[in-house]
């Protein structure tokens, strides 16, 4: 299995094939980190063509299914992580009003496969759900996604809502999706931002450690 196939399977929409051909791949002992490059690189050409009005919503929605579909067969190859130490745990989310959860679903399976706890909230996730999920697992890391210009805001919230519960200084709040950046990120109370999900992990890393 070409990581170029992968590429095209991911393009072409091919929501019953995708599987057998991570499958394939893995069974091939491709590393799956080469193996997810390539399905990303899939998902960028889709997006441009939907910016381009080659591609409509329909082919959006089919593009995400495909890219679940091949993470579900790649998820525990990328998990094979250290059991050994005591693990972070990470709250992962996509805001209140934001159906994306692409991103933060690499994210999720970049953070498992380096050894992180992750307690994935899915997407459209208000500030409450957040709050009592930090309450619950004394999570020590929230990762909040946020891919519409819309939906930024709640990363405000989400911060007073911790502050409110007085649990902001236990936990670093990280934010990352499109519209973001390092400033705007800041300004919305969040400790850190990060560009991309590779660059994520080595942010949470540090801020793991700290
Ligand atoms: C796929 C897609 C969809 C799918 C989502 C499927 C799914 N399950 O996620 C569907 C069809 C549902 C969809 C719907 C909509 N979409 Co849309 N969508 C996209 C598209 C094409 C790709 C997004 C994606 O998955 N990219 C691939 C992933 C891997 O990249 P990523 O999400 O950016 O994540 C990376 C980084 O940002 C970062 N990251 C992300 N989150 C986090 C979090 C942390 C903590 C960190 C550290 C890093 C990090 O790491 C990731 C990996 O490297 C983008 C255009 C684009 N090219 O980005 C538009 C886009 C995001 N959508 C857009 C819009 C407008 C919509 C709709 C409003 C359309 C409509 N009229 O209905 C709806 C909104 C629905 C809702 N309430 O959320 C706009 C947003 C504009 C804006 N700035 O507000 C975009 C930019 C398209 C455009 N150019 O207009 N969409």
């Amino acid at each position: 299995m070409e990581f170029e196939k992968l590429t095209e399977l991911i393009i072409e929409l091919e929501v019953d094939d995708i599987q057998e051909a991570v499958r394939e791949a893995l069974g091939e002992d491709k590393d799956p980190f080469e193996v997810l490059n390539a399905l990303t690189k899939g998902m960028d050409e889709v997006g441009r063509r939907y910016e381009e009005k080659e591609y409509y919503l329909t082919e959006l929605v089919l593009a995400g299914e495909t890219m679940k579909e091949a993470f579900e067969v790649l998820q525990p190859a990328l998990a094979d992580a250290d059991q050994s130490q005591e693990k972070t745990k990470i709250i992962l989310a996509t805001v209140k009003g934001d159906n994306h959860d692409i991103g933060k679903n690499i994210l999720g399976s970049l953070l498992l496969s380096s050894g992180f706890e992750i307690h994935d909230l899915g997407m459209d996730v208000d500030e409450t759900k957040i709050v009592e999920k930090v309450k619950e697992t004394g999570a020590s890391i929230v990762a909040l996604s946020s891919l519409l210009t819309m939906t930024v805001e709640q990363i405000k919230i989400v911060d007073k809502a911790l502050k409110n519960a007085g649990l902001r200084d236990q936990v670093k709040l990280i934010v990352g999706g499109a519209p973001l950046n390092e400033d705007l990120a800041k300004e919305l109370g969040a400790d850190d931002f990060a560009e991309d999900a590779v660059e994520g992990v080595k942010h949470i890393k540090a801020l793991a450690e700290n």
